[in-house]
């Protein structure tokens, strides 16, 4: 029987509640700085988190909610240009939201994270998100010295396809020489447990506000979060007699799955 070697961790919606005060805000401040009168809402947003990438939500926007808009091009640039230079601007946005403070870790995920660490199981993360916005995440919200707990941080362009293809874990795994069977994945979304799970990977789903209604049917288990001694999980998918997601937790799924 193989052994959990590994957990392999999503950002956005996984770690932390970055979507709706984080990227969608950024998003905003980035159109209203290009002088466009566009301006995403908690509803649609929503809508929008279908396509995962920035810089693919934006032009999904473009050609299906306002086909007819013309953006003002200086001369030499193209519409793909255009639109890296806008998400430019967005990261931007972002990296300074996060630096002032304003976004926490999910419950759970510093102390499953610890005791992961503690415990030699190696870590990776694996997100659709730019490399900048997952570096400032772990830095402010995490710890400074964060970023050296990960063995490998796989994200945004670095793979040609983003989530729900399974590049991104692909890569991981081979960067770390791992099989799917040897690790866990945790991820919040049908995007991301459909790249995880194309990838051959077990994942864990803890859903948010965004991704509840989401079809999660393969997940080893789905939670609303990860919970903590004083903070119980709900199970919306699966089995478990634990009230919070620990090393003993994965241990369980992961002999369950393999036995
Ligand atoms: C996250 C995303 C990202 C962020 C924006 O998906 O879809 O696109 O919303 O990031 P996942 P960028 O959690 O499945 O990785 O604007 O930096 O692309
Ligand atoms: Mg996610």
């Amino acid at each position: 029987m193989p052994e959990l070697q590994a957990l392999i961790f999503d950002v956005d919606g996984t770690l932390a509640e970055t979507e709706r005060d984080g990227h969608r805000i950024a998003f905003n401040r980035s159109f209203a700085a290009a002088n466009l009168d566009w301006d995403w809402s908690v509803e649609r947003y929503g809508e929008l988190l279908a396509v995962t990438g920035g810089k693919e939500r934006i032009r999904f926007f473009w050609e299906n909610y306002i086909p007819e808009f013309v953006p003002t091009l200086t001369e030499g640039i193209s519409e793909k240009e255009w639109i890296a230079g806008l998400h430019k601007a967005k990261t931007k946005y972002y990296v300074q939201l996060l630096q002032e403070g304003g976004i926490g870790l999910r419950p759970g995920v510093r102390r499953l994270l610890t005791e992961a660490r503690d415990a030699g199981i190696r870590l990776a993360i694996a997100t659709t998100t730019t490399p900048d916005n997952v570096t400032t995440l772990l830095e402010t919200a995490l710890d400074p010295d964060s970023l050296g707990w990960f063995e490998i941080i796989a994200a945004g362009d670095i793979v040609p396809a983003k989530k729900p293809a399974p590049d991104i874990y692909d890569y991981v795994l081979q960067q770390m020489q791992l099989q799917p069977t040897q690790c866990l994945a945790f991820e919040d979304s049908e995007a991301g447990l459909a790249s995880a799970q194309q990838a051959g990977l077990a994942t864990i789903v803890t859903v948010n506000d965004y991704t509840r209604s989401q079809d999660f049917s393969g997940a080893a288990l789905v939670l609303d979060h990860l919970g903590e001694p004083d903070l119980p999980f709900e199970v919306l998918q699966g089995n478990t007699a634990s009230s919070y997601f620990d090393l003993a937790l994965a241990q369980e799924l992961f002999k369950a799955m393999h036995s």
